[in-house]
């Protein structure tokens, strides 16, 4: 038995689209359980023994816990490859791992240092340039993804979903909530706007409850 514990809306969405892709592939079902971050549900004493990080997602299977997107969607794709959420040849998968990581490892902490910069400084002014040049670096990374997405066929890695598609996805939900305007992408709009309306992601959509429109005129 899987279970999923996701925040809506944050990172957490990455396995939860895996989940359904796989679920709609092979029958295999999953729980998705809530973990509210705004009221600092990641921090109670039973969710940080099964991640003592305090941070979404957790995949438990058969009630063992597994930490960090990366390791949780490899484990997925490995577990059930029937799924085709990565390229089963070596190199293909290498360059699919290579745009994950760097989506994980660069993309979503620049995002960490907009949302959260009281993690990164303790002072206000301190904390407003951290914001304020995070914000400029997500733009380059967002403008990076929009011309991965305008050579998307459908998908970013071609014809089959994937992870690094359920990221992007989250990237542009973010991007609005930092600011930025996602008409000013265009290119990546249409292609999240496309990738919304797959079976396996407007699933996850559903379940966390979430839309994509997060920016609001200021
Ligand atoms: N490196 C981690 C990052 C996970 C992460 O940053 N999760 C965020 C949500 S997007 C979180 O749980 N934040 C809660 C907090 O900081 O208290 C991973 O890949 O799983």
């Amino acid at each position: 038995m899987m279970k999923l514990y996701y925040g809506p809306g944050a990172c957490s969405f990455v396995p939860h689209v895996g989940l359904e892709a796989i679920k709609a592939a092979t029958g295999e079902g999953f729980e998705a359980q809530a973990v509210k971050l705004h009221k600092g549900e990641q921090h109670s004493p039973e969710y940080l023994a099964l991640n003592p990080l305090g941070l979404v997602p957790l995949l438990a299977v058969d009630g063992k816990p597994l930490s960090q997107i990366v390791a949780i969607c490899d484990y997925l794709d490995r577990r059930y490859p029937q799924a085709g959420l990565l390229p089963a040849d070596p190199w293909q998968r290498a360059q699919a791992m290579s745009t994950f990581a760097w989506m994980n490892n660069t993309v979503h902490p620049t995002f960490t240092h907009i949302f959260r910069s009281r993690n990164f400084a303790d002072g206000e002014a301190a904390q407003a340039e951290i914001k304020r040049t995070a914000q400029g670096v997500f733009l380059g990374h967002l403008e990076r993804i929009q011309g991965m997405a305008e050579k998307a066929a459908p998908f970013l890695l071609g014809g089959k979903l994937s992870f690094v598609d359920a990221y992007a996805l989250v990237f542009l939900r973010w991007g609005g909530l930092a600011g930025i305007d996602p008409a000013s992408l265009p290119g990546y709009k249409a292609y999240v706007d496309r990738l919304a309306a797959v079976p396996p992601v407007a699933a996850a959509i559903a379940c966390e409850g979430i839309n994509l429109e997060t920016f609001q005129k200021k």
